[in-house]
């Protein structure tokens, strides 16, 4: 397992070199977030940015993420130059040394909330998601939800959802293999992994479709292009929004075919209505078994990359909601911990065989 931590780059108010304080910290997961989406990445741009992370000690070895351009999930006739400019931005990130790039094949939408500040019994806030009031919003007047940062018109947004009109589940199905089987040959040839994150929350909102949801999304992704280069992103609080997704299961089964690259370690605590909102990564803070599944991808000879994930906002931190400082780094050493507790207990038991 090699700990790394997400760092939204220059602009973030979470500094390199406190990052680098966290015991055990390997690397920081990053992206260029001035490239219009669907350019290609240039190469000076990516070196530059190592340059910078490499100065504070850290590895940048995994990208979050390369955004997939609209026209590429909607199957529209440009589709084939973006797929490109997708897979030249590999072969650079590639030679930069990057080894797993995150991606999400999400329409319009990438992370849904709607509150970025629910107030937790101890004062600290974090981010939740209400079924009731997503009902309430109106696609069609604009969105505005907090924390969905859309540089759309709502011009823009109502032509964007009326394209999607046209695309169901099946159809967006075959979009996403019509990427994977030609970017997949490009990760083959330059070494990296592709590891695809799922639908947050795994349930389709405004009526979009939404493919990366459950166990069985996984399975047949993976098939599309049968590749240790065509992987996941398994990421706990996203899929465990489901109180049907055995994440516990999920991590055994797919760990074990050497199919997660990457995996987003945090809790979630889920109410049968579908409402939820994220917890401390600390099992008994949140409905996820957090130390059962560690153990899974332990088990399971796990030696990719890790992250925690969003963090509560706490100590009178100010910032990028779920992406402070503090409480991920709280959340690095709880999951180090377990970790190592795990590997020890396991090495005793060896010797005493
Ligand atoms: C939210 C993140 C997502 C994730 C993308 C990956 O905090 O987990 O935005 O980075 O979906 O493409």
């Amino acid at each position: 397992m090699k700990m790394t931590f997400r760092w939204y780059g220059p602009n973030d108010p979470v500094r390199l070199d406190h990052i680098r304080q966290i015991p055990g910290m390997s690397g920081v997961v990053t992206a260029l977030y001035d490239v219009p989406v669907g350019e290609v990445w240039p190469l000076d741009a990516i070196l530059a940015l190592r340059a910078q992370v490499q100065a504070h000690g850290l590895a940048m070895e995994v990208i979050e993420s390369v955004p997939v351009h609209e026209d590429i999930k909607l199957g529209k006739p440009g589709a084939e130059r973006l797929i490109a400019n997708f897979g030249q931005t590999l072969r650079h990130l590639a030679a930069c040394g990057v080894k797993v790039v995150c991606y999400n094949f999400m329409p319009v939408f990438d992370w849904t909330r709607t509150t970025l500040a629910k107030v937790l019994p101890d004062g600290s806030t974090t981010l939740a998601f209400s079924t009731e009031e997503l009902a309430r919003v109106d696609a069609s007047q604009g969105i505005a939800l907090p924390g969905w940062d859309s540089s759309y018109r709502p011009e823009e947004l109502q032509a964007l959802l009326q394209a999607y009109a046209e695309v169901d589940e099946e159809t967006l199905w075959r979009h996403l293999a019509r990427f994977l089987e030609q970017v997949v040959p490009i990760a083959e040839e330059v070494g990296i992994k592709l590891a695809i994150h799922p639908d947050d929350p795994p349930r389709p909102i405004f009526g979009l479709p939404r493919i990366v949801k459950n166990r069985d999304d996984l399975a047949r992704l993976l098939a599309i292009v049968d590749s240790p280069a065509n992987g996941l992103t398994l990421c706990s609080g996203s899929l465990g929004a489901d109180c049907g997704n055995d994440i516990v299961a999920l991590a055994r089964e797919f760990a074990g075919r050497g199919r997660i690259h990457f995996a987003h370690l945090r809790n979630v605590k889920t109410e049968p209505n579908g409402d939820f909102y994220e917890t401390a990564h600390l099992s008994c803070a949140g409905s996820l078994d957090m130390a059962a599944i560690v153990q899974a991808y332990h088990d399971a000879g796990f030696d990719g990359y890790v992250r925690p994930d969003h963090g509560r906002m706490i100590w009178g931190e100010q910032g990028k909601p779920g992406y402070g400082l503090y409480d991920r780094a709280l959340g690095a050493m709880y999951l180090t911990g377990l970790w190592e507790g795990i590997a020890k207990a396991r090495a005793t038991l060896q010797s005493g065989e």
